[in-house]
């Protein structure tokens, strides 16, 4: 892109959030169609299952010897007899992978492979009602990915962690169909996140893959929640997508006895409020309720939970009643086998560990975890931190990182913006103080509020210390964010576990305050005296003592998501015979055996 069409975007982006007005469905990535909103609701044939795959580590299937693009790539695919033509490739005889997954763990010779990876698969299709309109829908492929349906390509997507679909009604045959997509992980210094970070680079189409079938003019998008500040008025707005943009549009919530018709404009817009009183969702009755929205061609059911969720002075308040934030920070990473979790059974087994752990917060680090997640944490009674993955140092004075982290923003708040369990939007993690990133960072909590004013926001910091055992948070962000939430690991980087005692708390913001994590490594099963590192003894007193720290010589703190539930994948560890490629301070091995401070955790929010 010149450079000058960069800084025009760049300046657009700016002057939309200086404005405060709301990006409505902003787009980043080329090609792609405004997101569908709730696609587990809508009538969809899964894509998941077999799917044939190529490893390319030099691109040939995307550019020819010259390295410019290649018209005739791998997507094109065609069937040809060897003895007229020739190709040198073929899917229908390659290897097949279980989608969704991530490569690495499904292919020993792909466990460290950073780069492109060709995927096909083949469906039949067969049309469920003549005059649908149909679309590819990714839950989300790590990272850079292009999609070609039939030899054409339909649509691109950069981010690894959230959904995107693209409308194939006319490339999309009855009958046999292919579907080709190019899949490339490789880190760069631009990207969001960057070359850097604590978690494994997990490469693939890593969650649902689906068709997804709507009529002609559809219900896209909707937004049904509590009006801000408000107990019982429930507002939002629908947008519909296709000709008959002015329509009748109904929203029926049954149990509430709510039944209210609007006329959408002629963008297929309509905004509404109707009074209710709704039971409030909260951790201890996590009440949803049966949500119909209805236009003349189209329906969409949902379960919505209503609750406010505010903060006073240093407070936060579910539902208007002060509640402190018992939770645990999660990778996405399944259990047992150590990769990305791919199922239902994989979300729920940690979840539980979690509920045994006596939690009602999750805080779902460091990128937008899958749907179901969210749905399933929501369905337990869990608040939800969710996050984006501008972590550490990443470019703050380049465009396209913010377009890019810009367009993750989105896509995670476009997604799960009916979920009332998410309380709160994290737009960062431990990021370095300076303008740019200042700016960088100011802008996509603007814009988060212009998107979504019901739910808090936040950004995991760092400390500024006024003396060295006088701890405190300094941070510009500080006026952008709802509640200041902060990293910090005494006992572990800094200093030993008996520097826990000697340190304590001044915090000058009136905002809430919560320690997004603390924590230390243990080896599950290697035992020796509290002050031996790598023990789970040592882990136990450092969490022991900082819980101590927080009941006596911190002022009021609203919550924390200690680090972290279980162990998972990093490529920054690699200590021979302790870490193995492993941060080890899940409160949980890998192979699931809890550690002491499991217990040490659960007996403090016993009482808590
Ligand atoms: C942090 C990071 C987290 C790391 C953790 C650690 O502060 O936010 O991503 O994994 O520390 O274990 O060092």
């Amino acid at each position: 892109m010149k450079s000058k069409t960069r800084l025009t975007l760049w300046m657009l982006c700016l002057l939309t959030c200086w404005l405060g007005l709301t990006p409505v469905q902003a787009q980043s990535n080329p090609n792609l169609d405004p997101l569908i909103q709730h696609v587990y609701g809508r009538e969809t044939t899964s894509l998941n299952g077999n799917w044939n795959y190529l490893i390319d580590m030099l691109e040939v299937g995307y550019y020819n010897y010259r390295r410019t693009p290649d018209p005739d790539g791998f997507f094109k695919d065609p069937k040809v007899d060897n003895i007229t033509a020739y190709k040198e490739y073929d899917f229908d005889s390659a290897p097949v992978m279980k989608i969704p997954s991530d490569w690495n763990t499904q292919n020993a010779q792909l466990f460290y492979y950073e780069g492109t990876v060709w995927f096909k698969h083949k469906f039949l299709y067969t049309p469920s009602e003549a005059g649908n309109r149909a679309y590819l829908y990714f839950g989300a492929i790590n990272y850079d990915s292009k999609v070609y349906l039939n030899g054409k390509k339909v649509g691109e997507h950069i981010g690894g962690y959230t959904p995107f679909n693209m409308e194939v009604t006319d490339v999309l045959k009855e009958g046999e169909n292919f579907v080709v997509v190019k899949v490339d992980n490789k880190r760069y210094a631009e990207a969001v996140p960057t070359l850097n970070c604590d978690w494994f680079n997990y490469g693939g189409i890593t969650r649902d893959v689906m068709l997804v079938e709507v009529p002609q003019t559809y219900i896209r998008s909707y937004k049904v929640q509590l009006k801000k500040g408000s107990k019982d008025l429930i507002a939002g707005y629908v947008q519909l997508d296709g000709e008959q943009a002015s329509q009748k549009v109904t929203i029926e919530i049954p149990a509430l006895k709510v039944k209210k018709e609007m006329e959408t404009d002629e963008k297929g817009y309509a905004s509404f409020e109707v009074k209710a009183k709704p039971v409030l969702w909260s951790s201890s009755n996590p009440q949803l309720y049966d949500v119909h929205l209805t236009v003349a061609t189209d329906r969409v059911n949902d379960e919505i939970g209503f609750r406010t969720i505010e903060t006073r002075g240093r407070e936060i308040l579910l539902n208007g009643e002060p509640v402190f934030l018992k939770g645990i920070s999660i990778h996405e990473e399944a259990p047992f086998y150590s990769g990305r979790i791919c199922n239902e059974a994989e979300n729920l087994t940690l979840l539980n560990w979690a509920q045994e752990l006596g939690c009602n917060y999750v805080r779902l680090a460091h990128y937008p975890h899958n749907e179901k997640m969210v749905r399933m944490a929501e369905k337990m009674g869990f608040m939800v931190w969710s996050e984006i993955p501008v972590y550490w140092t990443i470019q703050w004075n380049n465009p396209e990182t913010y377009k890019n982290a810009h367009n993750q923003l989105t896509e995670m708040i476009e997604r799960d913006q009916n979920r009332a369990a998410v309380v709160i939007w994290s737009i960062a993690n431990e990021t370095p103080h300076g303008e740019a990133r200042d700016r960088f960072l100011s802008d996509l909590s603007k814009s988060a509020r212009a998107q979504d004013d019901t739910r808090l926001i936040s950004m995991a910091m760092e400390r500024s210390d006024k003396s060295p055992t006088l701890l405190s948070i300094q941070d510009k962000m500080s006026d952008y964010v709802d509640i200041i939430s902060c990293n910090q690991y005494v006992g572990w980087y800094d200093g030993l576990n008996e520097k826990i005692d000697r340190v304590s708390w001044e915090v000058d913001y009136e905002k809430p305050l919560m320690l997004s994590e603390f924590g230390g490594g243990a080896v599950a099963g290697y035992h020796g005296d509290n002050d031996q590192i790598w023990t789970e003894e040592y882990q136990a007193e450092l969490y022991r003592k900082t819980l101590k720290m927080i009941d006596e010589r911190m002022s009021p703190v609203a919550g924390i998501s200690p680090w972290i539930l279980m162990d998972f994948r990093s490529p920054r560890r690699l200590l021979p015979g302790i870490q193995d490629g492993f941060n080890r301070k899940g409160l949980i091995s890998n192979r699931g055996e809890k550690k002491i401070s499991f217990d040490v955790l659960q007996e403090w929010y016993r009482h808590k």
